[in-house]
């Protein structure tokens, strides 16, 4: 069986879940069942990043111990998980005893390679990004700050460390990313990721010794790891690192597709790749990075009161509805401002009169003029098989697009499908076949009925709850939803018994409007 191990970042635990963390957990979800509908065996991965100055400077502040923090906040990413109908098989927090197992392990193969040194580390430090900066990349803020390129303050930090040899792995980096074109995705972030690695790379510091909250360096009792080396370590041991025998870790690893925001692209593709050929393990095949939401075109943070809650958007508008919308509205990859008005076209327009008055205007004539079963097909016309072929040709066309997580053109194919089969259904007039020629109304109904059984299989990864709706109006078997299903364009069988049909998106009426 194809296997397909796909990963979200892990999620800082001193944030409230807010539409950015959703919005990258769902697009994965979509990914992750799209790829178990297509036949792989998918391991999806989330979870939690626990360790670190940031977190524990977030504890101090609420006056709790880190530990209290992160089990409370980890649950919050938890439970937004399930609230967004999200199908992760694990997720993982760095503070289990298998993440540090894992460091460790990772960190004495390391040291083995000759990979680590012992020095000192003397420069800039930000501790929002948990990232070290050298001086030129620096702006001068107010009251003789420096600034960060991402708008983080750093401080100045002189420490015993030790260093990660990355300096010696940037020609074997340039080579890697030649030989393999598509482990930066979109393709339009790659220059950047080059040039970065081109203009000269620096040991990295990878231990810290100012801070305790983080995994202990083995046999150096005052040296806690980096936390990003800590952090990204969790993708392996997820697959039972360091037990490289196991069978999880034969079969997933490496991961197929690490999904991360396009912040932290520079920790995905340069240090996590030079990681894992300095450990002798083999990198992940792509690094997406994904675009930025923001609000009124403000970052959206805690402190600015300005972060968009999913539970309010599930709340106010359906689950269904905010995933398609998110997906929707921007390509994967740029970056968008959330606009309530926007939703509510989307949901309108899209939605309810797309493919939810298509549905509705099949399914009712189905009930009213066939019995409520799936009726009964004759010879099928040019204009029946233009139709049907297009939904069987739009399978591999989707594959295409989910190659490189373009769900916004995907979501087009589908809704191309949809606006074919309107105008398939105004030609063909079933209504008014009804009087004239019976038999022809059942096979331009029938025609249909495929057609939105081709649709709810390719809208199940983005709407799992209202595809799986219309499926079930068709009577479609859940064993048989999955695409190697869909290789017979006509699989209903006429005479099944179909339930009375029930709309599945209703136009959003603004009540405060
Ligand atoms: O960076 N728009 O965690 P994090 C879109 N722990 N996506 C957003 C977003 C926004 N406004 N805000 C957050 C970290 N995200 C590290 C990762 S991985 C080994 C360690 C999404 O909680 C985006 O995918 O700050 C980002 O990369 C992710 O949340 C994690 O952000």
């Amino acid at each position: 069986m194809k296997k397909f191990y796909v990963t979200t970042p892990i999620y800082y635990v001193n944030d409230v879940p807010h539409l950015g963390h959703a919005y990258c957990s769902v697009a994965c979800d979509v990914l992750a069942r799209f790829k178990r509908l297509d036949g792989y065996d998918v391991m999806f991965l989330s979870g939690t990043d626990e360790h670190g100055q940031k977190i524990a400077k977030a504890a101090a502040k609420a006056g709790i111990e880190p530990q209290a923090l992160t089990d409370k906040v980890s649950q919050n990413f938890r439970d937004v998980l399930k609230a967004l109908n999200v199908s992760n098989d694990d997720f993982i927090r760095t503070t289990e005893e298998r993440h540090i197992k894992a460091c460790r392990v990772l960190w004495d193969e390391l040291l083995k390679r000759n990979e680590l040194y012992l020095g000192k580390y003397a420069g800039w430090y930000a501790v929002r990004d948990e990232a070290y900066y050298g001086e030129d990349e620096l702006k001068d803020g107010p009251n003789g700050k420096k600034i960060a390129p991402s708008g983080a303050e750093c401080e100045w930090v002189e420490e015993p460390s030790y260093f990660f040899r990355l300096s010696a792995w940037g020609d074997k980096l340039l080579k890697f990313y030649e030989e393999n074109p598509d482990f930066i995705l979109p393709h339009s972030r790659r220059n950047e990721v080059i040039s970065f690695v081109k203009s000269g790379m620096h040991d990295l510091s990878v231990s810290r010794t100012a801070i305790s909250w983080g995994v202990p360096v083995p046999n150096e009792d005052k040296h806690v790891m980096y936390v990003w080396l800590d952090a990204l370590t969790n993708y392996l041991t997820a697959v039972g690192y360091p037990d490289t025998q196991a069978e999880s870790y034969k079969k997933y690893w490496p991961a197929d597709m690490h999904v991360v925001g396009k912040d932290i692209l520079r920790f995905h593709a340069i240090y996590w790749p030079a990681f894992l050929l300095a450990a002798g393990l083999e990198p992940p095949k792509h690094i997406f990075a994904h675009g930025w939401w923001t609000c009124e075109g403000e970052k959206m943070s805690k402190s600015l009161g300005n972060v968009i809650d999913p539970y309010g958007l599930i709340e106010k508008y359906g689950l269904d509805q905010t995933r398609y919308f998110v997906l929707r509205e921007v390509p994967f990859g740029n970056d968008s401002d959330f606009s309530h008005a926007a939703m509510v076209r989307r949901i309108n327009s899209d939605l309810a009169n797309g493919i939810g008055n298509l549905a509705q205007r099949t399914l009712s004539q189905i009930a009213k003029n066939c019995g409520g079963a799936v009726p009964k097909h004759g010879e099928f016309t040019d204009a029946d098989k233009g139709l049907l072929e297009l939904a069987q040709g739009t399978l591999v066309l989707l594959q295409q697009e989910f190659e490189v997580l373009a769900f916004h053109k995907a979501l087009d194919l589908i809704w191309a499908l949809i606006a074919h089969a309107d105008r398939y259904i105004d030609e063909q007039a079933p209504w008014a076949l009804k009087k004239t020629d019976a038999a022809r109304m059942e096979t331009v109904l029938y025609v249909l009925a495929e057609t939105l059984r081709h649709i709810g299989c390719f809208l199940l990864p983005f709407v799992p709850e209202k595809a799986g709706m219309l499926l079930d109006q068709l009577a479609v078997a859940a064993d048989r939803r999955d695409f190697a299903h869909l290789t017979d364009a006509c699989a209903l069988e006429t005479g099944t018994p179909l339930p009375a049909p029930q709309g599945l998106f209703p136009r959003y009426v603004d009540e405060e409007a």
